[in-house]
């Protein structure tokens, strides 16, 4: 039919079809036409990494026209933006993601049935982006997710590393770590904008003068410049337009040659400053909950703070802002102390490049930024040498001690004096040498601060952030961490999410409280028959890649009991293996003793400096080593070692979980989140009194949750009255056995020598009260079997525990942060009039 339409837009609304349509048939021709146009292949040649590819790119475009129109929508009005700044992201595989989020995952799968492929082959073509070490770039993925999906307008900052957390491989039961090249095959997922680019100096020196007006003016003269490239990603909310930004840094040299070293025929020193330039956003530091101390960190974290504010200013001035409303247009979160040094840098910005007053500065400054803290541990608190952080940052040195020495004046009234108070809050630390504490400038410049778990901010309030909360308790607030249930449910566990929406509908997907009207299924006889039907198919195909990645056969139909994490020794993999051991000794002294099969299975990255972590690696694969293949325990106890954990494994592991292990010392783990995945998963936790355990439990009932070891409180008190491991080792024959056994080599071959400084750390330091909770955890354990033998009692529990884990959503959290701290409001994105599918 004749619509009225000429030539031009006739061709403009083929286009747009070929390129937005979301039924099967589109999307067949779609990836059809990117495998030509973009992979230049037809189907007889082309491998499944071509296919990954166009389709890849056809979920892309599908993208770009949501992205597109959200940039749109949130440009033409005033909209407060939130921009969440973080060196880390773990974001995991995009591509299942996308499609899930997108609706289009049946008809993705249907379309490429009808062409003889595969989905899932596609999806495992893909390499994860793993430019973070753990949870804390992990949550900063789900947020992403959840900003996405309450259609919040955002950005998130953080570097584009080019070789992400190290791959790790086990050989001879050790920890080897090898280099991630993620972008070995390209990336589908971002698109570079070469034209966003931002100068970066670095070192040099400072100097002051007076100008003709009488203005004080500061000149930074650096002794390199880098040049910091955006490369974008689209994110989408679940079923909805809106489609945010992540954008990452690259870090290159303004110009890659330095021609006048190249014509002296000086050539190595020409590629010399290309190669010191990229390698700011070359790798990202291994290390979780410790710091480095290293110039290559604070040059990161400096580079990719500078390039988003610089940004982030840009973005707010076109929209025709005066510089002083900043705060009006950007809430700007610091996620850790990683990127506090913002607070220099947007005083910097402002005061020597938009040449506001100090006091407005200031005030802007103090508008803008919040923080999180992540952790407790000392160990992972920022500090930097002075003398380092002078000579990469001279200029910003300066404006830390001008704000120390305004606000210390302020506090020493407030204080009244009080030197230990007075020098616990100074930013500035003295000793033999000076540094400069990340911690005390984020909370000096920021108007909120918060927490990640109940616990865990009453802990930062009572310990290390005492002064600063006596000082502005009106700073402080709890925000529990969450996790998002689109990619840890719907897209890991397919078929508890079809069976979950079989009784309840789809809504729980969004508004995860809804899980809770499970409950009235929990003694349907049916329903509990599918439910174990489920956790036991997911067993057996995790059973499968098992015996594939470690040749290890383990049984479906035995408990597994999970700990999958960083290695950590505060999170305890090490109280996990002398139960382990125990088991086996009771096998050992009475093989007909009644033992309730079990497969532990272990998985997690060491920081590779951290030598007491590879040893514990070294211990899990030692035991199993012994007894996986002793007669006597015929096949009932089994430990795995699952190399490489990473979201992709992460995936496959949680939905097989029957056990959920969360066993950290109480008062170390702030929050943890693979507790609440897998707890959303439906595994019952054994754990302590510890980050957001405390309130999982509270929610799911202390019923349905193995509950033992010291409270924070207790470890504490256990702590002054001078505790001795010794004594426990010493008074504990089943403990005793197990750690004698470890060093007099029973699993390394006699070798007595390899776990010593293991052993000796437990028996003469246990700084993380291994030894006090050991009995409390076997005799949780205990319980733990003897409730699975009753299944159909076990499977209430676990439908119980999952209907009532509704408040660990990443979007419960997004939700207070929008409300209580960033004080933004949904901006839903429309496309052909509507704002969702
Ligand atoms: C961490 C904490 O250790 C975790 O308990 C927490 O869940 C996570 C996100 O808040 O942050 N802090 C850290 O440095 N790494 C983490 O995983």
């Amino acid at each position: 039919q004749d619509k009225g339409l000429d030539k031009k837009e006739v061709q403009n609304v083929l286009v747009e079809d070929a390129r937005t349509g979301l039924d099967v048939e589109t999307l067949k021709k779609a990836i059809l036409n990117n495998l030509f146009y973009v992979q230049g292949k037809y189907p007889e040649i082309a491998t499944r990494n071509d296919y990954y590819m166009a389709l890849a790119y056809t979920v892309r475009d599908r993208l770009l026209q949501r992205w597109v129109a959200s940039v749109k929508q949130y440009l033409e009005g005033k909209h407060r933006i939130v921009s969440y700044l973080s060196a880390e992201y773990l974001l995991g595989p995009h591509l299942g993601n996308n499609l899930v989020n997108l609706g289009i995952y049946k008809e993705a799968e249907q379309a490429l049935h009808e062409m003889g492929l595969n989905l899932d082959w596609l999806i495992e073509k893909e390499i994860e982006p793993g430019l973070g070490n753990g949870g804390l770039g992990r949550l900063a993925a789900c947020y992403m997710d959840s900003l996405a999906t309450l259609e919040v307008p955002a950005i998130g900052y953080g570097i584009r590393y080019q070789f992400g957390i190290f791959e790790q491989d086990i050989r001879d039961g050790w920890q080897v770590e090898d280099t991630d090249n993620w972008l070995r095959r390209g990336n589908p997922w971002e698109i570079a904008r070469r034209e966003i680019s931002y100068d970066i100096k670095l070192g040099g020196y400072v100097q002051h003068y007076m100008d003709r007006d009488g203005k004080f003016r500061t000149i930074w003269t650096p002794d390199l410049i880098v040049k910091g490239v955006a490369y974008d990603t689209p994110i989408v909310g679940y079923k909805v337009n809106t489609t945010n930004t992540l954008r990452l840094w690259k870090s290159e040299a303004p110009n890659s040659f330095d021609f006048q070293s190249f014509n002296s025929g000086d050539y190595s020193n020409a590629v010399n400053q290309k190669i010191i330039c990229e390698n700011i956003s070359k790798v990202l530091y291994p290390n979780d909950e410790t710091r480095s101390g290293k110039v290559l960190r604070l040059q990161q974290q400096y580079f990719f703070v500078s390039c988003s504010l610089q940004d982030m200013i840009g973005i707010h001035l076109r929209q025709g802002e005066r510089i002083e409303d900043f705060q009006t247009t950007f809430a700007v979160q610091l996620n850790d102390t990683h990127p506090a040094v913002a607070i220099a840098e947007m005083m910097r910005l402002l005061v020597d490049e938009y040449d506001l007053e100090w006091v407005d500065a200031w005030r802007v400054t103090t508008r803008t930024f919040a923080y999180t803290n992540h952790t407790l541990l000392p160990e992972a608190l920022e500090k930097w040498d002075m003398e380092l952080f002078a000579s990469v940052l001279p200029r910003h040195l300066e404006i830390i001690q001008e704000i120390n020495r305004r606000f210390l004046d302020e506090v020493t009234v407030r204080v009244y004096g009080d030197q230990e108070k007075i020098s616990s809050l100074s930013i500035i630390g003295e000793g033999p040498r000076r540094y400069i504490k990340m911690a005390n400038l984020a909370c000096a410049g920021s108007f909120a601060i918060n927490g990640v778990a109940a616990l865990h901010t009453e802990l930062l309030k009572q310990t290390v952030l005492k002064d600063w909360y006596a000082l502005s308790p009106e700073k402080f607030s709890n925000k529990t961490n969450g996790v998002t249930p689109r990619r840890w449910m719907v897209l890991s566990n397919p078929k508890l999410t079809e069976l979950i929406s079989s009784k309840i509908g789809e809504n729980w997907i969004k508004h995860l409280d809804e899980l809770k009207n499970l409950e009235k299924f929990a003694d349907d006889p049916e329903f509990l028959q599918q439910w174990m039907d489920v956790k036991l198919e997911m067993k057996t195909q995790l059973a499968q890649r098992i015996v594939n990645r470690t040749n290890i056969k383990v049984d479906p139909e035995s408990i597994f009991d999970i700990q999958v994490k960083r290695i950590h020794e505060y999170k305890r993999q090490h109280l996990n293996i002398l139960h382990v051991i125990t088991l086996y000794n009771r096998i050992k002294q009475n093989p007909e003793a009644e033992i309730v099969p079990r497969t532990f299975v272990f998985a997690g990255k060491a920081a590779p400096g951290y030598k007491q972590a590879k040893l514990i690696i070294k211990l899990i694969n030692s035991v199993g080593e012994i007894v996986n293949k002793d007669p006597d325990v015929k096949g009932r106890l089994k430990v795995v070692f699952y190399p490489n954990y990473n979201v992709t494994n992460a995936q496959k592991i949680y939905p097989a979980a029957d056990l959920s292990e969360q066993i950290s010392t109480a008062g170390k783990e702030a929050s943890g989140t693979g507790n609440m995945k897998l707890s959303l998963n439906g595994a019952l936790t054994i754990g302590t009194l510890d980050g957001a355990n405390v309130e999982i439990r509270e929610c799911v009932g202390e019923e349905n949750f193995f509950l033992f070891g010291l409270t924070a409180e207790e470890v504490e008190n256990t702590k002054s009255d001078g505790y001795n491991p010794f004594h426990f080792y010493e008074n504990n024959p089943n403990l005793k056995l197990a750690l004698d056994q470890i060093s007099n080599g029973y699993f390394s071959h006699l070798d007595d020598t390899i776990f010593k400084d293991l052993i000796n750390s437990l028996l003469y330091d246990d700084q993380f009260m291994v030894l006090a909770d050991y009995q409390s955890y076997v005799d949780c354990q205990d319980q733990v079997a003897e409730a699975f033998k009753d299944k159909v009692k076990w499977a209430r529990m676990s439908i119980l525990n999952v209907a009532r884990m509704g408040k660990f959503s990443s979007d419960r959290s997004i939700r207070e942060y929008c409300d209580e701290i960033w004080k933004v409001k949904s901006v839903p994105v429309t496309l052909n009039g509507t704002s969702s599918k």
